[in-house]
């Protein structure tokens, strides 16, 4: 099991390699806000737990395990804002917040969450009862 900071790398080489088709040393530590040695170091840990295959000179690529992780990190990142958003918590603070709680939940509540999304897309007029419930709430 990869460990929290271990997943934020996953996912951002993921998404990185999914929108540029690459995923550099320098452009993964821009995206985490870390310094590039500390990526390199955890490029070469998770070369060694088989997610990636990186070479100093050539760059880095994901292995199929490593791929099918990140589609699964990158996943549950878009459905945790989702369900923020669906729940009328201000966009201000999504990102952020999903960031927090990421790491922390179970497999089983994620998919009882997107349960939920699902619930509420399908239903549009509990959203609004929901909308309605929270005005009344912040009277
Ligand atoms: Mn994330």
């Amino acid at each position: 099991m990869p460990t929290p900071s271990m997943e934020d790398y996953i996912e951002q080489i993921y998404l990185l390699i999914e929108t540029k088709g690459y995923a550099r040393v320098s452009d993964i530590a821009e995206a985490l806000q870390v310094h590039p040695s500390s990526v390199t170091k955890m490029v070469q840990k998770l070369d060694k737990d088989e997610y990636l295959n990186y070479e100093k000179y050539r760059g880095l690529i994901l292995t199929s395990k490593g791929k099918k992780i990140g589609k699964r990190l990158v996943y549950r990142h878009e459905l945790l804002e989702q369900f923020l958003e669906i729940i009328g918590v201000n966009k201000e603070n999504i990102y952020e917040d999903v960031e927090g709680i990421e790491h922390h939940l179970s497999w089983n509540s994620i998919d009882r969450i997107g349960d939920l999304v699902q619930y509420f897309e399908e239903n549009p007029s509990r959203m609004e009862e929901l909308k309605v419930l929270q005005l009344n709430n912040e009277q």
